[in-house]
């Protein structure tokens, strides 16, 4: 333990010796909340350590911290809360702000297609994360906890109906071959990825983790990834209405199989703060090539409209070919719908600026 100490006490100087950094740890992790909280563990014995070592070994991280279990949030609440209210703009957990109750909204929605020429939109897709009630997250789980929960994530999945039926994948035994395809096609998770490498999130890879899709490769669940579930509904083009009401269908359907873990302020719990809440991302692949030849000026114009810029590989990922992954930034403190009317309204709006340019 003495040794873990003082790697928290080194934190701090780690962080701020890297101008280049801009992660949100950076930011809050001073030495007076490291010496506040340093001794302390939760009950399932998450220390500080473990929630900041991803982002101290990783200065590039965009956020840098992740909760080995939902205590941790609370436990370590000095640290997570600020970074909490500035990643999900509006939403003050300090101030003692809940979360509000789940409202997919199937009978608001109404976004018709942007881009009905295809011009600009390549793909559309929309995501949300559950965790299975009873179980830590990725750093406090056994192996034979991966197993069991592989195991009744796969039952469940078994027998979706209509559009959504379809495979499981387990990654123990998948060729390199067919998971690099899947990798490629933007369908499934990457592997060794280091920032949670770096979060002891990737323990007894890749035993428990696989991915679940139907057919068309339309509707897809990733399994112990990041999160114990990634819901997934994608497909080419504009129609973020066909794809949205996908997701609702496909959450619905497997929430009547499994319990998941919810919170009465933080929402649907999930391992990185950034994912809390509503635990959507909205997102489109789009090529903008006049207002994003200037990178800087593009994260800024997207940051107006509370949207975040990606790569075309996802989190930390160039762009490729001038795509990006434009997607909704906040997912605390607003509703399901209302995240990805976040992201719809704001890519009509960048459309324009586009057309105008
Ligand atoms: P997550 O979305 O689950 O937070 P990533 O940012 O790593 O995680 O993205 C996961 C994968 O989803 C990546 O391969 C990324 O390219 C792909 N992706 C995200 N948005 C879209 C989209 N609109 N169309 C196609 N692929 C997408
Ligand atoms: N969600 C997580 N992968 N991310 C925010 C990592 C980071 O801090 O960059």
């Amino acid at each position: 333990m003495a040794d873990v100490v003082k790697k928290m006490e080194e934190a701090p100087g780690i962080l701020g010796k890297d101008d280049k950094s801009h992660s949100l740890l950076k930011k809050y992790l001073t030495p007076d909340v490291v010496n506040k909280l340093k001794n302390t563990k939760t009950k399932m014995g998450a220390s500080l350590w473990d929630c900041i070592q991803s982002g101290v070994i990783n200065t590039d991280s965009g956020v840098g911290i992740y909760a080995p279990d939902a205590e941790s949030y609370t436990t370590f609440s000095e640290i997570f809360y600020p970074i909490i209210n500035d990643y999900h703009i509006g939403f003050d957990i300090k101030g003692g702000a809940k979360h509000p109750p789940m409202d997919l909204g199937l009978d608001k929605i109404n976004f018709p297609n942007p881009d009905p020429e295809g011009k600009y939109i390549i793909s559309t897709r929309v995501r949300c994360g559950r965790s299975l009630q009873g179980y830590p997250f990725n750093p406090l789980l056994t192996e034979q906890q991966y197993k069991d929960m592989e195991g009744k994530v796969k039952d469940a999945l078994n027998g979706l109906p209509g559009e959504l039926a379809g495979t499981y994948y387990p990654l123990t035994g998948m060729s390199k071959d067919t998971q690099k395809q899947l990798i490629d096609d933007h369908f499934l998770f990457k592997e060794g990825d280091r920032f949670l490498e770096a979060a002891n999130a990737n323990r007894f890879w890749p035993t428990g983790r696989g991915i679940y899709h139907n057919k068309d490769k339309t509707f897809l669940v990733w399994v112990n990834e990041e999160d114990h579930l990634r819901i997934i509904s994608m497909q080419k083009g504009g129609d973020l209405m066909a794809v949205y009401k996908r997701l609702i269908q496909g959450v619905n359907e497997i929430e009547k199989k499994l319990p998941f873990s919810r919170d009465e302020r933080l929402g649907y719990l999930t391992f990185c703060p950034t994912n809390l809440g509503t635990t959507i991302r909205a997102s489109v692949h789009i090529k903008l090539p006049k207002i994003s030849k200037n990178l800087d000026e593009f994260h800024k114009i997207a940051a107006k409209y509370n949207l975040q810029v990606r790569g075309t590989s996802g989190e930390h990922s160039e762009s490729i070919g001038g795509v990006y992954d434009v997607s909704n930034k906040r997912r605390m403190g607003l509703t399901e719908f209302d995240a990805v009317k976040e992201m719809y309204e704001g890519i009509v709006e960048l459309i324009k600026l586009e057309e105008k340019s």
